[in-house]
């Protein structure tokens, strides 16, 4: 495994600026336990490691860095739809631009703090007023922080949001995905069929697309292959979605090369949906998620 942490000191936390894949500015945060790359661009999480595992996050090698496009990977920003929207790009346009870097802080515990905010958006015209700040704090494990505030004087947001992560597996027949049993589902490859979870744990054998909802449960994925157990915490969130594209969505991805799905698992959070969120004016909307890891 390319440990990246051969070169650097095992105290202290450090952040700079690079230039990231297609040019894009890039945030690179360490500290004595991780690594973790964030570009401005849809203030978009792409990697974090933690010193001695694998990467928990997937990209893919098609992915596309330029402005206007999304990143096929990391944590993917959606606002302020989740899904197809007829003329519109999928998923909402928060993550087809670069957002600000607001703040950077380092916490207790050798962990670093970085706020970005969401710039003025042409799209946005249309909406109601709102403000959307992302904080992602790096350490031993990794979290981040959505918060949207209706800055409108009068109308209400209608507001979808979703932390759409796509997690880094050694082998998909392998992994195992717990924390959703008996929980009702719109199942995307049935025109949102409602259903309930049966199988405890759940396992991959072809395209899975659910949105679960009412469940502010935490998951967790057992990746056999590498040995490990990802847990993933929210808050504030009632809907988590299970996604792998399998063989025949993969090979009609152009930014996804025809094997990844073997080596990603989307388990994603947010409040989608049945789940979406009426935002009143001068009120504010916050998702949490806790990524960690553990040997399994
Ligand atoms: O979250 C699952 C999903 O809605 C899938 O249906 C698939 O479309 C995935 O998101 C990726 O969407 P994107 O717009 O990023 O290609």
């Amino acid at each position: 495994m390319n440990d990246t942490f051969a070169s650097y000191p095992s105290a202290g936390t450090s952040v700079s600026f690079q230039t990231g894949q297609g040019g894009l500015p890039m945030l690179a945060v360490w500290t004595p336990a991780s690594v973790a790359h964030i570009y401005l661009h849809g203030a978009q999480v792409t990697h974090f490691q933690r010193r001695g595992e694998q990467p928990l996050l997937f990209v893919s090698a098609q992915s596309q860095f330029a402005e206007g496009k999304a990143i096929r990977g990391g944590i993917p920003v959606i606002l302020p739809w989740f899904g197809a929207r007829e003329g519109k790009p999928s998923h909402g346009f928060a993550r087809l631009h670069a957002w600000q870097l607001s703040e950077i802080r380092t916490l207790p515990g050798d962990q670093v703090r970085l706020v970005l905010r969401l710039p003025e958006c042409p799209e946005a015209a249309e909406w109601p007023q709102f403000e959307a700040q992302c904080a992602v704090t790096v350490g031993d494990r990794l979290a981040m922080e959505l918060s949207v505030s209706n800055t409108d004087p009068a109308r209400t947001l209608d507001l979808q949001t979703c932390l759409h992560t796509y997690f880094a597996v050694g082998g998909i027949t392998q992994v195992e995905v717990r924390g959703l049993k008996d929980v009702g589902y719109l199942d995307a490859l049935e025109n949102l069929a409602p259903k309930t979870q049966t199988e405890d744990p759940m396992r991959f054998a072809e395209e899975v697309d659910r949105l679960y909802v009412n469940t502010p449960h935490a998951v967790e994925i057992t990746d056999h292959a590498w040995h490990r157990v990802i847990r993933v915490e929210k808050e504030q969130s009632l809907s988590t979605v299970v996604w792998n594209p399998w063989i025949a969505k993969s090979q009609r991805m152009p930014d996804f090369s025809d094997d990844e799905y073997l080596r990603m698992i989307c388990v994603e959070s947010g409040n989608m949906s049945p789940n979406a969120l009426t935002v009143a004016p001068g009120a504010q909307a916050t998702l949490r998620v806790r990524l960690s890891t553990r040997p399994a």
